[in-house]
């Protein structure tokens, strides 16, 4: 196996649903990624956090459940944080925060397989690649209540000054984005839009994911 190459990554990232147990019931969330499949999500990430996150083993049963759904639809499957369940579950791809420790370490762990760092700042993106990343998770883009601890507010256009710094790898937007604002994603030039709540909270999953790829068109 070899590293992924750009081109195909940026088409991974179009449309990349992120989502847990904590942001739909756990009993639905097969059923709701499968709708948001057959709705057009390119990429998935395993995100199992925070309170009343499963762990363990029912985390791991929860991950092979996703896991089967991504690969009937052949969409890669890609673990947050969590590098050794990544390896028991032979997963595409790990996610990392940059409260997750080393990305370079995590790629000598996970050989080809995809690696994802968020970054806030040029420092923070120009080590992610010399540290391996094949993209960066980039945001929030907009104000976000998903995630506690988010960093403030960057604006879609903060991508475009990160192209203008010099960093070319395949870029996700991430943070408060949902069909009605994700045009401006798109024009701030990242590669892709990453969500939670904008399909995971849909009351259509389906309908949700059609209209973020349908940005795109
Ligand atoms: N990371 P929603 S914002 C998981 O800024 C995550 O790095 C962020 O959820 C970051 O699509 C975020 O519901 C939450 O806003 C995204």
């Amino acid at each position: 196996m070899a590293r992924i190459r750009a081109d195909k990554m940026r088409a991974l990232l179009k449309v990349y649903f992120i989502s847990g147990s904590t942001n739909t019931a756990e009993t639905e969330l097969a059923n709701v990624l499968a709708q948001a499949i057959a709705g057009g999500v390119t990429l998935f990430q395993f995100r199992e956090k925070g309170r009343g996150a499963c762990s363990g083993a029912g985390k791991t049963a929860l991950g092979k459940k996703l896991q089967a759904v991504c690969q009937k639809a052949n969409v890669p499957f890609i673990v947050n944080d969590d590098v050794a369940l990544a390896l028991e579950l032979d997963a595409d791809g790990v996610h990392i925060g940059q409260e997750d420790g080393s990305a370079a370490e995590v790629r000598r762990k996970i050989g080809d397989r995809i690696l994802g760092v968020s970054t806030h700042n040029v420092a923070e993106a120009k080590q992610a690649i010399a540290d391996g990343a094949d993209y960066l998770g980039v945001g929030p883009v907009f104000a976000t209540s998903t995630k506690a601890d988010t960093r403030a507010v960057c604006g879609p256009e903060f991508i475009a000054r990160l192209r203008e710094e010099g960093i070319h790898l395949p870029i996700v937007a991430i943070g408060g984005i949902h069909a009605k604002n994700a045009v401006e994603v798109v024009a701030g030039k990242a590669d892709g839009l990453s969500v939670i709540t904008a399909i995971s909270n849909a009351a259509d999953p389906k309908a949700a994911a059609q209209q973020l790829s349908q940005v795109w068109k």
